[in-house]
């Protein structure tokens, strides 16, 4: 839910205006919205670019992962790796856009680490896929820009940590 959703449900619920403080964290939703959207259109658009990069990037780091018997090995595990790449730098969009990590919590978060955990998936290395693609990331935005992107990234890492 973003701020401005959440904020109506609840002052509703109590049958009151939006308090002073309420408007203030929507007026600075409102006012980092251009800032926002640039964002996201920037990752949107070099989204292939990145899950790419930040893949050769993992696994030069991680040869193991891509090697017989790691989790990632063969042509089609490798794509799937590449694909929740994907899937999280996509949750990170929507991060962004809604200015809340919510959305990518209830998507991509919840459940994750029983789910990798029956797959043999090493969480430490989505984790380090996720800091990578941050990495590539940042090198695509202006150093503002960059550092809001970047707490949605560390968000996911942190709760992969
Ligand atoms: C949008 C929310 C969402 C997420 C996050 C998600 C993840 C997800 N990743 C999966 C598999 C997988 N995920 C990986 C990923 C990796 N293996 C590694 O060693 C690397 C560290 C890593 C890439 C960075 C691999 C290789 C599989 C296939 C594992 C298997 O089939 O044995 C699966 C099992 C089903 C399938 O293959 O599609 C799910 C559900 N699905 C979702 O709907």
């Amino acid at each position: 839910m973003s701020v401005v959703t959440k904020s109506i449900v609840n002052a509703d619920a109590e049958a009151r205006y939006l308090s002073p403080g309420e408007l203030d964290r929507i007026k600075s939703f409102v006012t980092s919205g251009e800032k926002r959207l640039r964002i996201a259109q920037v990752l949107t658009e070099s989204r292939e670019r990145i899950v790419k990069q930040a893949a050769d990037q993992l696994f030069q780091k991680r040869p193991d992962i891509v090697s017989p018997g790691g989790n990632a090995y063969g042509e089609e595990m490798t794509a799937t790796c590449l694909r929740d790449m994907d899937y999280y730098l996509r949750l990170v969009t929507y991060g962004i856009i809604a200015g809340d990590v919510t959305p990518i919590e209830e998507i991509g978060l919840v459940g994750v680490r029983e789910m990798y955990n029956s797959l043999g998936t090493p969480i430490p290395a989505v984790a380090e896929s996720v800091r990578q693609m941050k990495q590539v990331a940042s090198g695509l935005l202006s150093p503002e820009d960059a550092a809001e992107a970047g707490y949605y990234f560390d968000f996911v890492v942190g709760a992969m940590g």
